[in-house]
């Protein structure tokens, strides 16, 4: 059962108001939520940044309608970098509001004020709303603060944007973290949405993405797996030559998919099967 087409012609007609009391049945949703968010067993859809492509986006719909998926999993960065963010924000929402427990959206570290008043979000609601524009920018960054920062599989599959952060050890204390958080400033979550893995060291290096950032290597990534008995990890942040990258003995999985950045570009979807089995597609 898809929605698509009918809700296509819906927002054609939205008005500020149509995308505010989404903004709030969303907001209702993710505050009941919590930062690490359980994913109980069944065939999972897992999908990297999005950045604003909306044509990608519909075929994951669809694909996770067709081939009955039970879960839908956004492991962030849904805005920025082009046009169309306002339309892909408003299908994750719109699905969101009417799924609360099967689709499940996290946070990247563009859903934060301090990037997406830069990346290109901030001047598509200003072209958008005209007068409304700075109450929007408000409003959806207030529910972009809300979203869940990391999600973890029934076997064992820990989900995030960015990767493994120095200083965290049980990953239950994800739950303890401050929530709410409008830009992003605590060490750990900003390393959990910012983080990149690196295939030539051992711990932790600095990142040159900015202050704060890290790279970590295989021995860090090794003790938090094992000290938290996680099987893999699948996380995005990073656009790889085909779509996706395995790092540590493909124990950590990368994937991509947007298309907005070339026309050549490759777009690739995870998928967790009711076996537990992880595979890797394009989409
Ligand atoms: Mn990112």
């Amino acid at each position: 059962m898809s929605n698509w087409e009918s809700f296509s012609e819906i927002l054609e007609h939205y008005i500020p108001q149509d995308y505010l009391h989404l903004i709030n049945n969303v907001e209702g949703i993710l505050e009941k939520e919590k930062n690490l968010i359980f994913i109980p067993k069944g065939k999972i859809l897992v999908v990297g940044d999005l950045h604003r492509d909306l044509t990608t986006l519909y075929k994951i719909i669809t694909k996770f309608f067709q081939e009955n998926f039970d879960y839908l999993l956004f492991l962030g960065d849904y805005v920025d970098r082009g046009a169309k963010q306002v339309e892909v924000v408003s299908y994750l929402f719109f699905y969101k509001a009417k799924f609360p427990n099967r689709i499940i959206l996290i946070r990247g570290n563009h859903e934060d004020p301090f990037i997406n008043q830069v990346y290109g979000f901030f001047d598509e609601l200003r072209l958008k709303f005209k007068i409304n524009y700075r109450e929007m920018f408000k409003r959806y960054n207030g529910a972009f603060s809300k979203l869940p920062l990391a999600a973890l599989t029934w076997n064992r599959i820990f989900c995030v944007h960015g990767g493994v952060p120095e200083g965290l050890e049980d990953i239950n204390s994800i739950n303890s973290l401050p929530t709410v958080q409008k830009c992003i400033k605590n060490p750990i979550t900003k390393q959990l949405l910012w983080n990149d893995p690196h295939a030539r060291i051992k711990k932790f290096r600095g990142n040159n993405r900015g202050p704060g950032t890290m790279h970590f290597g295989k021995e860090a990534f090794e003790d938090f797996i094992s000290q938290n008995s996680i099987k893999y990890i699948i996380r995005s942040h990073e656009k790889f030559r085909n779509g996706f990258k395995t790092f540590f003995d493909d124990k950590l999985i990368s994937i991509f998919s947007s298309k907005s950045y070339s026309k050549h570009g490759s777009a690739v979807v995870g998928v967790i099967q009711k076996s537990g089995k992880v595979e890797v597609m394009p989409i």
